[in-house]
């Protein structure tokens, strides 16, 4: 995993705002985005040999995962050109399909706090707000904006091997222990690699690289939902086998499904989308606290709470509306994940794998603020927007999700009649409860 010097690696400007509840708001104008490494070309470190081409490795340079680490290089990124990233002010535009010299697809970026770290956020006994355009993210897309547990340097110094760290974007995980993910702890992950058979430029090796995810904002133009993954590790940490979920999804060290608040799914399903009281025909903000059980920065995590402003007004979120579950909740508390959960009939990996206080834990740590939009070949985003499982009544409460039809979201069509779509965040704000917004956003 070493350095290549093709193409300077600049990091595009993403200020944003520290805000306390005495001293009003600051602007953090070193902020910086950094692609992820899995974007990137992976070249030979004596030339311009292609490491992976497509999404399969290139078995002369990459034997075995130690030898690839130590052969194949990441170079720097061309993030409009070849990515479709770009940044304006403190606005940051993500493009779905980028046709530069090659296609590309989506993309994932870290906040740094420096050309080589990523910025820690430790967001217990804070709120975390920022504004976003779905406008023009429609059914299969997500638009997503969370923190995971990453290193600081990327894995750096845990894992010397590491050569390029958080500069280029390396040491990703999350709470799906992904494994498409090219090195894991300073290691190809080559060995072992299926190329994909749905997905040109991705496939799955032997390690998946698991962490505490705390997803604030997934969403499109029809839905969104907002939540917690806490897992058993407390790191980054690689997982081969069973503890990546492969075989048994709940097998997993880490919980796949979270507790999520979807206002449609629970049961309000006037509140989000075009035209509604969250109008996502024109931008909007999006508040979250994280409340403790002591109100201090050091207590336990006990609420995570949303509120919107859209046109000089403030909205509360949605109160629940599902039989079995108090009316009076618009916020997610272990009481909501636990009756949830059993109003649904879901798997209650959440509660299992550590529920809110295990969440709080990784919060506490510090997380890395991840900013992507993604199509999905697994399920077609069905889970967010539209009924899931697609064999189930759609009346029956938890399987609605949003009105995008269960045959949408197949990333073959949509790369094609949505490749113009995108997602744009902007004016990031962190700081104290209630420091951060007001009825004007
Ligand atoms: C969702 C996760 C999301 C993940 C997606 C696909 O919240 O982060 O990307 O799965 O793996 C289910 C689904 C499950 C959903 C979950 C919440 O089986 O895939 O998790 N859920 O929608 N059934 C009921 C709830």
């Amino acid at each position: 995993q070493q350095v290549g010097t093709n193409t300077a690696e600049v990091h595009p400007s993403l200020p944003w705002q520290k805000c306390t509840t005495s001293g009003g708001c600051v602007t953090q104008s070193s902020g910086k985005i950094v692609l992820d490494s899995n974007w990137r070309w992976l070249h030979s470190t004596t030339g311009y040999t292609n490491c992976y081409t497509g999404n399969t490795w290139d078995a002369t340079l990459c034997p075995d995962g130690t030898t690839c680490a130590a052969n194949c290089a990441l170079d720097g990124a061309d993030y409009s050109g070849t990515y479709g990233i770009t940044t304006s002010g403190n606005a940051l535009t993500l493009k779905f399909v980028t046709n530069g010299q090659q296609k590309n697809i989506g993309s994932r970026v870290y906040l740094m706090a420096s050309d080589t770290e990523y910025e820690m956020f430790k967001v217990l006994n804070q709120e975390f707000t920022f504004d976003v355009d779905v406008s023009n993210l429609p059914c299969g897309l997500n638009g997503a904006l969370y923190f995971s547990q990453m290193d600081a340097d990327g894995g750096m110094s845990r894992f010397p091997t590491n050569k390029a760290g958080a500069k280029y974007g390396t040491g990703y995980c999350d709470s799906q222990c992904p494994r498409d993910i090219k090195f894991i702890n300073g290691v190809a992950n080559s060995d072992g690699w299926t190329p994909s058979s749905t997905d040109v430029n991705a496939g799955t090796g032997q390690y998946g690289t698991c962490c505490n995810e705390m997803d604030v904002w997934e969403a499109n133009n029809n839905a969104a939902a907002y939540t917690p993954h806490p897992c058993t590790v407390t790191e980054q940490t690689r997982c081969e086998g069973d503890a990546c979920g492969t075989t048994d999804r709940y097998a997993s060290v880490c919980d796949p499904d979270g507790c999520d608040f979807n206002s449609f799914r629970m049961g309000d399903k006037t509140f989000y989308g075009a035209g509604m009281t969250v109008d996502t025909t024109k931008k909007f903000t999006v508040v979250t606290q994280f409340i403790t059980d002591d109100g201090t920065a050091s207590g336990t995590l006990s609420e995570i709470r949303r509120i919107y402003v859209q046109d000089g007004k403030v909205i509360q979120n949605s109160n629940v509306n599902i039989p079995g579950i108090d009316s009076s909740i618009n916020s997610i508390t272990s009481d909501f994940c636990d009756q949830q959960k059993t109003a649904f009939g879901d798997n209650t990996s959440f509660q299992d794998k550590g529920g809110l206080a295990g969440m709080s834990k990784g919060l506490a740590d510090g997380m890395v603020l991840v900013l992507s939009v993604w199509d999905d070949h697994a399920v077609n985003m069905l889970w967010l927007d539209s009924d899931y499982p697609t064999d189930a009544d759609p009346s029956t409460p938890g399987i609605a999700r949003g009105t995008c039809s269960t045959s949408s979201g197949k990333p073959t069509d949509i790369e094609t009649s949505e490749a113009n779509a995108s997602v744009i965040y902007s004016n990031i704000r962190f700081g104290d409860l209630n420091s951060t917004y007001s009825a004007s956003g």
